[in-house]
């Protein structure tokens, strides 16, 4: 870029003390950002002027609107509902793309890693993304022999960030793409914005004399599924729906069959899984948003930081409470979309997929001309429906459900997420995920008809937050992708029993018929192979969780996250490599 042209764009101050080659690499970086934001960055200037003269005015980005429940599907596992939608899901999801967003850095959470490394659990150790990977596989298996076509393969792709793009590619590239072929996983970087520092616009410098620069939110990852042609790539191979997930909820897969069943029923446009909602969680609320002026009506995510005030201003004058359920009436978003593949294209062509921005600024002044930090602009995925607004057809949905089977997030470090316990009910911490995980599957046997149990488990604490001491279940993708697939593992499940202290891992194609548990077991058959447990009882010692010092830096940092390590005393291992099938007959 040239100097002329950082003027005009009010930028002169960055120059001012730079000279030689520090001028050269800014105005380098300059070009460069100004390439990567859609309209450049004269528009970002235009836009940051706008968003934060609104702010500064104190607008209110709902002012006219006034929120209501919307309507909705809520589904409940164990039902005949849940059966007929799930079974439509997987009709459909040899035709659908994912994209996974995994830009962020995680702050909260305090790992220095990128988050999708992290296990998911650390009996079997798996990280998300192999969980994420593994989840897609069986369910493109499932689709293969479906379909009858040997061929048909599930796209992911994964928006990563100049935080997360290195470690990602390096993650992909140790574990062979995790089982994915190649060309299967496209990776989309999203760029930083320039960091602001007043009303004007004016950017933040760096020492070095470089602009400093932040992260753009989630919603960078509609305009780059455009610009790197990704969704016209999918919509020319058919696919029909888009599922959107984020990086590290574990146990999002055994909700989504039936999800993209309830998009299949209704042809939703737009479909957010949702959860019920404690009031002041940081999980933001969908709300049917109804301007009477303008006749308008938009069922949206309202942010959990803009949920309070704008019930507030409106509805409700004690903000965002509970109702005589002790939930929030305005159903919890957790950013699970799914989205139908030939409106988003069509929305994408038109837009480029540019989602309405908005800025956060903490003012250090009470006539809002100084800011504590310097800000930027931000969009965020779930702020899609904004762009069919003027779209009387368009159909935007949500589908409930039990957040025990589709919604943990890993998000805060021990500490914090003590507080957000006390405060919200959920600690969404290492732990608190690993534990879910294990839950999700001790209720996926209980539905089967397995002796497990589901309530009543007594809890340790590790780092002061509650663990479940009932059995870790793990229950791989290839197992089963489904409720009732599950349930067909089990010829007469009321034979299956497992202790409170056992631990159990499920990999591939296995049939159980009569299983006694007390102890630690795992069953893996590779794919092509088949085990069939006709009789076995298990008693070890089995595996238990110790607890360790989390300031102990000698100890990984992934347990130390957790605060406890696990300690294998004597497992059972019963595995087959081979195609063929091992029939297990011990008494
Ligand atoms: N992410 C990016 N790029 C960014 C920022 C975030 O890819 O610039 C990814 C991130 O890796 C994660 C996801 O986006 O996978 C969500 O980010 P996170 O920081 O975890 O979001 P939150 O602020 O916790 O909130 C989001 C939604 C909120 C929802 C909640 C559920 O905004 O509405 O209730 O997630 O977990």
């Amino acid at each position: 870029m040239d100097v002329e042209r950082v003027d005009e764009l009010g930028q002169g101050h960055l120059l001012e003390e730079f000279e030689g080659e520090a001028r050269e690499a800014l105005l380098e970086q300059l070009a460069q950002l100004d390439k990567q934001y859609p309209g450049g960055l004269e528009a970002y200037v235009d836009n940051a002027q706008t968003l934060l003269a609104a702010s500064k005015a104190g607008d209110n980005p709902y002012d006219g609107y006034v929120p209501a429940v919307p309507l909705g599907e809520r589904l409940q596992t164990a039902t005949s509902q849940f059966d007929e939608c799930e079974e439509l899901g997987m009709k459909n999801v040899g035709k659908t793309g994912f994209v996974l967003v995994a830009g962020g850095l995680g702050e909260r959470l305090g790992y220095n890693g990128i988050k999708v490394a992290l296990p998911h659990e650390i009996i079997t150790g798996k990280c998300f993304l192999e969980v994420y990977c593994a989840s897609i596989l069986a369910l493109q298996e499932r689709a293969r022999s479906l379909s009858g076509d040997s061929s048909l393969e599930i796209p992911l792709a994964i928006m990563t960030s100049g935080d997360t793009h290195e470690k990602t590619v390096e993650l992909l590239h140790k574990h062979g793409n995790f089982g994915m072929a190649a060309g299967q996983i496209t990776l989309m970087k999203q760029e930083k914005v320039p960091a602001i520092v007043d009303n004007e616009g004016h950017f933040a410098q760096e020492d070095d004399g470089l602009v400093a620069t932040k992260p753009h939110g989630h919603g960078d990852v509609h305009s780059l599924l455009h610009s790197t042609g990704t969704l016209d790539d999918w919509k020319e191979r058919g696919i029909e729906w888009v599922v959107f997930f984020q990086d590290t909820n574990g146990i999002v897969f055994r909700a989504l069959p039936s999800a993209i069943g309830v998009s299949a029923m209704h042809n939703f446009d737009v479909n957010s899984l949702t959860v019920p909602r404690r009031p002041g969680e940081a999980v933001g609320g969908i709300c049917q948003l109804d301007n009477e002026e303008t006749g308008k009506s938009l069922t949206i995510n309202v942010e959990y930081n803009q949920l309070d005030p704008l019930l507030r201003a409106t509805t409700s004058p004690e903000g965002d409470v509970a109702d005589e359920t002790g939930y929030s009436p305005y159903p919890g978003n957790i950013n699970v979309l799914i989205f139908r593949c030939e409106s988003y294209h069509r929305v994408l062509s038109e837009t480029g997929g540019a989602i309405p921005e908005f800025v956060n600024p903490k003012y250090a002044d009470e006539e809002k001309t100084k800011f504590k930090k310097p800000t930027r602009l931000e969009c965020m995925m779930q702020d899609y429906p904004k762009l069919l607004a003027d779209d009387p057809d368009a159909k935007v949905g949500f589908t409930q459900m039990e957040r025990s089977i589709c919604f943990s997030a890993v998000k805060n470090n021990p500490a914090d997420a003590l507080g957000k316990l006390k405060s919200s009910g959920f600690a969404e911490s290492a732990s608190s995920g690993e534990s879910d995980v294990y839950a999700v599957g001790r209720l996926l046997l209980a539905m089967a008809g397995v002796q497990i149990k589901t309530a009543d488990i007594p809890s340790t604490t590790f780092l002061g937050l509650p663990f479940p001491l009932g059995a870790k279940v793990v229950l791989c993708p290839s197992f089963g992708t489904t409720v009732k697939e599950i349930r067909e593992r089990f010829v007469s499940p009321e034979n299956v029993k497992i202790s409170e202290r056992s631990s159990l891992v499920l990999d591939g194609d296995i049939f159980i018929e009569n299983l006694d548990l007390d102890g630690d077991l795992r069953v893996i058959a590779a794919p092509g192979a088949k085990i069939h447990i006709k009789n076995l009882t298990v008693r070890n010692e089995g595996v238990t969780f110790t607890e360790v010092d989390a300031d102990d830096m000698s100890v990984d940092e992934i347990y130390r996250i957790r605060g406890y390590v696990k300690e294998e005393s004597e497992t059972m291992v019963i595995q087959q490599s081979e195609p063929g099938e091992t029939v297990i007959d011990r008494k």
